[in-house]
Formats: C-alpha cells, sequence, structure tokens
C-alpha cells in the first residue's frame, strides 16, 4: 500500500508572531486527527516561527556568501530539530509510532532544488509500520553552497518517489483564496485549481501571502503541487486549523479545501 503523505503547515503549527512558540493544542488534536490515517503515512512540517525567522536573519535561501552563515545553517537546522521534537512527541502520545528524517542528510539538493534522495530508510521505515515526519530544512547545497528546502518541496519529491497517489496539506485558512481572508472579506475560496485555470488563478492573487515565508508564498506551492498532479497525484489543500476537517481529509473525503487536479 502506498503510503499517504500529510504536511502541516507552519502557521498551523507555531504561532507565526512569537519566534519558536508551537500552538500545543491544535498540535495535540492535529496528532490525534493524524492517528485516524488506516494505512502508511508520511509526515511533512513547515517551519512556521521557527525556521523562518533564523533563515531569513542569516540569509540561507540565498546561497553562501559569508562564513557566518554557517552558524546560520546550524541555527536555523536546530530550530527546525526543536519544532520537530514537538510534533514528533505529539505524535507518539497519539498513539503514532512516528520517527523523525533529517532532509539535510539524505538530500542532495542543487541550487535549491533535489536532485535525488536516499529513500532506503524511508521504505523501511513504513514497512515496519513507522511513521516517518520530515520537515523543512536548511540544507547543503551543490551550487549555491546552501539554500532552504521547504516542506512543500519535500511533499512533491516523496510522493513521486514513493508512488503515492494522494497528498493532503494543512494550511490556517479553508484553502487558496482571490485575496487574503483574514484582511479581506470579499476574499473568494478558489474550490479548483488546475493546470489550465493557474495563470488566471495567479494573475488574480493579490496579497494572499501577508508575510512572506524565506521559502515563497502560494506560487511556489501551486508550482510544486501542479507538477505532482501532472503525474497523476491527487492534491487538496485543507485548513487544518478547524477541528476534524483533516481527518476527515484523512478518511477519503473530498472538496474539504481547495483541490489541486490536472485537468
Ligand atoms: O515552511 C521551510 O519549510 P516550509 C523550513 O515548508 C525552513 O517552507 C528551515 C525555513
Amino acid at each position: 500500500m502506498k503510503p499517504l503523505i500529510v504536511k502541516l503547515g507552519g502557521s498551523v503549527i507555531t504561532n507565526k508572531r512569537r519566534r519558536f512558540t508551537v500552538k500545543r493544542a491544535t498540535l495535540t488534536r492535529l496528532a490525534r486527527e493524524l492517528s485516524a490515517a488506516k494505512g502508511p503515512l508520511v509526515i511533512v512540517h513547515g517551519g512556521g516561527s521557527f525556521g523562518h525567522p533564523v533563515a531569513s536573519k542569516y540569509g540561507i535561501a540565498g546561497g553562501y556568501k559569508s562564513k557566518d552563515q554557517l552558524m546560520g545553517l546550524s541555527l536555523t537546522h536546530r530550530a527546525m530539530e526543536r519544532l520537530n521534537a514537538h510534533v514528533i512527541e505529539a505524535l507518539q502520545k497519539a498513539s503514532l509510532p512516528a520517527i523523525a528524517v533529517q532532509p539535510s542528510a539524505c538530500a542532495v539538493v542543487s541550487g535549491g532544488r533535489i536532485q535525488s534522495m536516499e529513500l532506503a530508510p524511508i521504505q523501511k521505515m513504513l514497512a515496519l509500520g513507522l511513521v516517518p515526519v520530515l520537515y523543512g530544512d536548511a540544507v547543503p547545497d551543490l551550487s549555491k553552497g546552501m539554500s532552504i528546502l521547504s516542506g512543500d518541496q519535500l511533499v512533491a519529491q516523496l510522493a513521486c518517489e514513493l508512488g503515492t497517489k494522494r497528498v493532503i496539506l494543512g494550511v490556517d485558512v479553508d484553502g487558496v483564496y482571490t485575496v487574503n481572508p483574514k484582511t479581506n472579506k470579499n476574499a473568494e475560496l478558489i474550490q479548483e485549481i488546475s493546470l489550465s485555470n493557474w495563470p488566471l488563478v495567479e494573475k488574480r492573487l493579490t496579497g494572499v501571502v501577508e508575510e512572506r515565508d524565506v521559502t515563497g508564498g502560494i506560487a511556489n506551492k501551486m508550482c510544486e503541487l501542479l507538477a505532482l498532479v501532472e503525474r497523476g497525484v491527487e492534491a487538496e489543500i485543507v485548513n487544518a486549523a478547524k477541528p476534524n476537517i483533516l481527518r476527515r481529509a484523512i478518511l477519503g473525503e473530498r472538496g474539504l479545501g481547495t483541490r489541486v487536479v490536472a485537468r
């Protein structure tokens, strides 16, 4: 059986306004919702207020320019490890046998893109019934020296390589909107994004991302997902900040947020 891949967005599990702050109650609830999965599961989480501020301070995404960025990479990675420890602990409390997998130690990255990834340990973990948990990470980069590998890119890579049929991305709004729904009441939810309507949708998206993450906004997310659905994988962006939405999506319900489709 192919694994389901679920991404927990950084804005769902951390308080983006307060550095290094986990939304503990949300994480506890999401761990319980994830435990509803019937088959093999891979979890990826984003950086939120752990990885992004540190990566941004040291300009990690721009590549290696000066020696102080080495400490920056080390600190960014450590911040992600700390967040990952919170996630793993919450999953364990929900009886999921979660195990951390360090992306910077198994992905070969060049120009910010994964060139290859060692997946044998992850495949064995899944075969055993473990739940691998990966995260956006600060990584050595073959051409830029260093870069940031986003959780979204990891989701796409893992889905292709593990033969996943469906990926679910949990965010803190109901899906993709025409404008930022937190600040504009005229925001319209886009129910379906496809390869054909994306150029038009992209033009309509204005100010959807309020604080830009070091890994870019919704356009980058959509690039990863559209490339994925082109290969026959289903993708849906749902509101994981609302109780039970992620659980329902995991149990197979469709149309709970924005679906990304090939047609
Ligand atoms: O939040 C970025 O991952 P993302 C992780 O999935 C870091 O874009 C280290 C900033």
